[in-house]
């Protein structure tokens, strides 16, 4: 799963990157800078608690830094330069400078909407290029069903909104998948302030989440420049840093579960004495689906999964034994959708 970082120029993505990855990988200004960061999930701490296993393996995401995007249409050629970059994620922060001077909800409304209506150029341009196209060809009820919904689009596109407000059902979107649609990924309007007070600060984000446009999309206020430098600390003086502006915590591990939300992903574990790992998998997905992120043989082998949440695992005194004489492990077939925060190990046969 990747997250693109994109906004107008200087806005402090790479700041936020940097925050991101607690300044551990090396940045450039003029490129895409690309690094996996874990989730923080204080459910995996417990269960490595329980274990003491070798190795404790979080679920990561990854986020790619893209250089500035210049507005107006006389950039457009060089948006769409480096607009490339940002095809291939999964779902966008856009980031916004809140700190150069007060920012209002208003204006950054109004900022929202401009960065908004020139990324749907960019995929209105697709759009009409390919529904020309369309008409030269022979149709088919599948590409009438992809014309209708690039009609919609193009309708939608013009009036300078994005995509994802259309709220295409999943099939539709899959239909669009090929054309990568950049206004169709959902999308974090991370507003980057200078943080004074964390009231100051939730106001501003209650404001934006109300006036935005909410399919697919949520507004998050912090101040970038601070988060970089607390994640540079070590955790004990971080706490000591945090009180001492009144702070009650770090906005990053907020932002990263926000994300994670965005993009429905979810979390099963695999737990033992030698690993305990946290696995990331889409909302709906099934137990053979959920086997082959482990591995390609486990779900071409699949036989069953021993399932158990956490909140059982705790009753049955964090024990698998215990648990299997309560009846509270489960066993559960291929087609068994894959409940977030559950424990999860498969049965398989590789020779099958
Ligand atoms: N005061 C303040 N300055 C910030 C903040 N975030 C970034 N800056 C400053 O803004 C400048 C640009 O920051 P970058 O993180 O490089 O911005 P960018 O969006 O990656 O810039 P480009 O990649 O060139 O588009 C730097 O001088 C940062 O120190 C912030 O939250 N507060
Ligand atoms: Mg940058």
């Amino acid at each position: 799963m990747k997250i693109g970082i994109i906004g107008l120029p200087q806005t402090g993505k790479t700041t936020l990157f940097g925050a991101l990855t607690r300044g551990t990988t090396q940045v450039s200004q003029s490129k895409t800078n690309l690094a996996a960061v874990g989730v923080a999930d204080a459910d995996l701490d417990y269960l490595a608690d329980v274990f003491k296993p070798k190795k404790t393996t979080p679920a990561s995401v990854e986020f790619a830094d893209v250089p500035g995007i210049p507005s107006g249409q006389e950039n457009a050629s060089r948006r769409n330069e480096l607009l490339k970059d940002a095809k291939n994620v999964d779902a966008l922060v856009e980031v916004f400078d809140a700190f150069t001077q007060a920012p209002s909800a208003v204006g950054l409304k109004d900022e929202i909407e401009s960065l908004e209506l020139d990324l749907a150029l960019v995929d209105l341009e697709i759009v009409e290029h390919r529904l020309e196209r369309m008409k030269k060809e022979k149709m088919t009820p599948p590409l009438e069903r992809e014309r209708d919904l690039l009609s919609s689009s193009h309708s939608c596109l013009s009036g300078g909104k994005a995509l994802r407000s259309l709220g295409l059902t999943d099939e539709d979107k899959g239909l669009l998948t090929s054309y990568a649609f950049i206004t169709l990924k959902p999308v974090m309007y991370a507003i980057n302030i200078t943080m004074t007070d964390e009231t100051t600060a939730g106001n501003l984000e209650a404001a934006l989440n109300a006036s935005v446009d909410q399919v697919d999309a949520t507004v998050m206020v912090l101040d970038g420049k601070l988060e970089r430098e607390i994640a540079e600390l070590p955790d004990i003086e971080q706490l000591e840093f945090l009180q001492e502006f009144g702070l009650s915590g770090s906005a990053i591990d907020t932002f990263i579960g926000r994300a994670y939300r965005l993009l429905k992903l979810e979390t099963f574990y695999t737990a033992g004495e030698d690993e305990c790992k946290a696995w990331v998998i889409e909302a709906g997905t099934r137990a053979r689906g959920a086997a082959g992120k482990i591995h390609t043989d486990i779900a071409r082998g699949f036989i069953a999964a021993e399932v158990i949440s956490l909140d059982d695992f705790r009753k049955a005194d964090n024990s698998f034994k215990v648990a299997k004489e309560k009846g509270l492990l489960r066993i559960e077939g291929e087609n068994y959708i894959v409940k977030n925060k559950e424990i999860t190990h498969f049965r398989f046969n590789v020779s099958h």
